[in-house]
């Protein structure tokens, strides 16, 4: 029931223990048998250093009898507990820990330990006052008669880890200002009704229900008001139409989807659809203003509009784009030809196929600051595109299009090249060396093409290896497919550093981080605009952070936009920061002219 990271030994490191364990029985045994030979002091130093191994290991490991009595712990080890946890330790036997355990694990270890066969899980037991995690791993050792003669039990805390996990997989799943379901979990609920539904041959509705004119209120209110009045009418939809068959989910910014019971019917929806319309409506009183709004709601009937989850919601909002079309303020059920944003999709597409050989991409840098000495050591690349018809539309409109479309690879490719050039035009300036950070979409480690490009960008500039920085999503990692995982190690090879972006945001695996290596983890900016506020967040970055240098990685925060935060990052040991505190994504030009002025101040401060 949670995400659980693998973080287990490995078997080579198991294997270890269990041997040394096997020796030290054995030495054990021969000392009751009082046969003092000289074999058996070369045995007794030998054991001596093995037992110094063990205790130096950072797992707790714990040597008992037949009889379950104590004989060994290493009791330098302060991972699990501290000495008087330890004295109370000693005075227990291993029944004392065996009653914390559920019925179905404490059965499963007896009759491990009655098959003479290792037992291995994860399980809470208290220390002193304290609830913790461990990993544990419990191993009958036999004597020559194939009896028990000892246990060998060892234990690694993996509370913190688990803490972590459990807070991700939160914000995976749900809101961060709401509560309520996210997209993501939505569109799981979605496929898992219609799954449902198809097999009994019914029908049901679902509504995208969408804020009109929030651009607006965010210039005019300001943020904080804004995502108030966001709480507010997740709460009024929650309050006023969820019942146990429905489901609403905040899926965006001002975006919410309410999915109906499994019989939904049209009459039923339209008289949802305007109490909807009427709730949010009704005035907000928020910082003693009233605030007047309305919405637009778009819906589409499973099976008539769409066969499958994400078909259903981009008509259930292709329908609400119509409404607001009409004014807002108003419902829409789905009808062919509202393909609005298909369309758009499209167009994307078709500009993007020149947009190379019209020289229509620009380069932004953003500076990348190390908060131990406030040197600038890096910048991020971000890429922007210049287009009339489409109105210089931002990345993250068009590079899921690039992706889909396959044009990620040439552009990809590009940027690479583009990059490493300025970078080496940097160096040759009298510069100081920046290491070049560029993002790397998935798609682009599908095929080994982006071992090519990243070879050539660095020959044709003649770019140290060292000097960049290939940033990579969590979503690679999902497919795991053996391709990225050559990729990865190919690119390792190379020598370029490889960073993982946007952690905490994808569907965090934290068992990734150990498995592929990378040099450094960006923590996700909606992470660091928490710091301010939440408690909770302060911990989790904290932990984070922690963790991350526990797996030798180094830490960018992202979106470090106040002093405050900047202060805080620092003293919970991140490494390296960028936001707008220091400066945005600048061009080529701008960011000599910032990087020029950011060392004089630097200079002037430490003189
Ligand atoms: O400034 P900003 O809006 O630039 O970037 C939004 C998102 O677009 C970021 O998550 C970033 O990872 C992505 N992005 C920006 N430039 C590039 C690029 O050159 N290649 C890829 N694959 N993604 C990019
Ligand atoms: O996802 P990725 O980290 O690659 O993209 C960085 C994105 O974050 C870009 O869109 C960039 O413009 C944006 N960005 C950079 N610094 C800040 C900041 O301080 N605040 C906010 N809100 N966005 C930032
Ligand atoms: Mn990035």
């Amino acid at each position: 029931y949670y995400i659980v990271p693998m973080l287990k030994h490995s078997t080579l490191v198991s294997f270890l223990v269990f041997s040394i364990a096997l020796i030290l029985s054995l030495f054990i045994t021969s000392i009751l048998s009082r046969q003092k030979s000289k074999k058996l002091q070369e045995q007794q130093q030998y054991s001596l250093i093995l037992q110094q191994l063990i205790a130096q290991n950072s797992s707790l490991s714990i040597l008992l009898n037949k009889n379950m009595e104590l004989l060994y712990i290493n009791a330098d080890n302060t991972q699990l507990m501290d000495e008087s946890q330890f004295k109370q330790l000693e005075s227990r036997d291993f029944a004392y820990w065996l009653q914390y355990l559920p019925e179905n694990i404490r059965s499963n270890i007896l009759f491990n330990i009655e098959q003479l066969v290792p037992w291995s899980g994860e399980v809470v037991l208290p220390f002193g006052q304290r609830e913790r995690h461990v990993s544990a791993r419990i191993a009958p050792i036999k004597d020559s008669n194939q009896q028990l003669s000892h246990l060998l039990i060892t234990c690694d805390d993996i509370s913190e880890h688990i803490a972590i996990s459990n807070q991700l997989f939160i914000r995976e799943h749900y809101n961060v200002l709401t509560g309520l379901p996210n997209r993501h979990y939505a569109k799981e609920s979605l496929g898992k009704q219609i799954q449902q539904v198809r097999d009994q041959g019914g029908s049901f509705i679902i509504m995208h229900i969408d804020l009109d004119r929030i651009r607006y209120l965010n210039d005019t209110l300001g943020h904080n008001i804004v995502d108030k009045l966001f709480c507010e009418t997740g709460a009024r939809l929650q309050r006023g139409m969820i019942n146990d068959g429905r489901i609403l989910a905040h899926i965006g910014a001002d975006e919410f989807l309410i999915i109906l019971d499994k019989a939904s019917t049209t009459e039923e929806a339209k008289t949802l659809a305007i109490s909807a319309l009427n709730l949010i409506k009704k005035p907000f009183l928020l910082a003693e203003r009233e605030i007047n709004i309305t919405a637009s709601v778009g819906l589409s009937k499973f099976p008539a509009d769409g066969n499958d989850a994400s078909t259903l919601m981009r008509r259930a909002e292709a329908a609400m784009f119509a409404a607001k079309e009409e004014g807002g303020g108003r419902y829409q059920f789905y009808k062919k030809g509202m393909s609005s944003v298909v369309e758009i999709q499209l167009e994307t597409e078709s500009q993007l196929r020149y947009a190379i050989e019209r020289n229509e991409f620009i380069l932004h840098y953003q500076p990348v600051i190390q908060l131990s000495d406030n040197q600038l050591v890096g910048v991020e690349v971000l890429l922007r595109w210049h287009n009339d018809e489409l109105k210089n539309p931002p990345p993250d409109r068009f590079i899921h299009i690039a992706e889909k479309s396959g044009l990620i690879i040439p552009i990809g490719a590009w940027v690479l090249e583009q990059a490493c050039n300025q970078a080496v035009k940097w160096l040759h300036n009298g510069m100081p060396p920046l290491r070049m950070a560029v993002n790397i979409s998935a798609k682009q480690f599908e095929t080994d093409e982006i071992v090519g490009s990243v070879r050539n960008a660095l020959s044709v500039s003649g770019l140290p290896p060292s000097n960049l920085e290939l940033e990579v999503t969590e979503n690679l990692l999902l497919n795991d497919a053996a391709q990225v995982y050559h990729n990865i190690s190919e690119l390792k090879k190379l020598g370029v550093h490889l960073s993982l972006d946007d952690f905490g945001t994808g569907y965090a695996s934290l068992s990734y981080l150990q498995r592929y290596q990378f040099d450094t983890l960006k923590i996700d900016r909606s992470f660091i605009s928490d710091i301010d506020g939440s408690d909770d967040n302060h911990t989790l970055t904290k932990a984070i952070i922690a963790m991350a240098h526990g797996f030798n990685m180094r830490v960018i925060a992202e979106g470090v936009e106040t002093l405050t935060q900047r202060r805080a990052l620092k003293e919970q040991g991140c490494d390296m920061v960028q936001g707008y505190l220091y400066s945005p994504a600048l061009p080529a030009d701008h960011f000599e002219q910032w990087a020029k002025r950011y060392h004089e101040v630097q200079d002037a401060h430490f003189i």
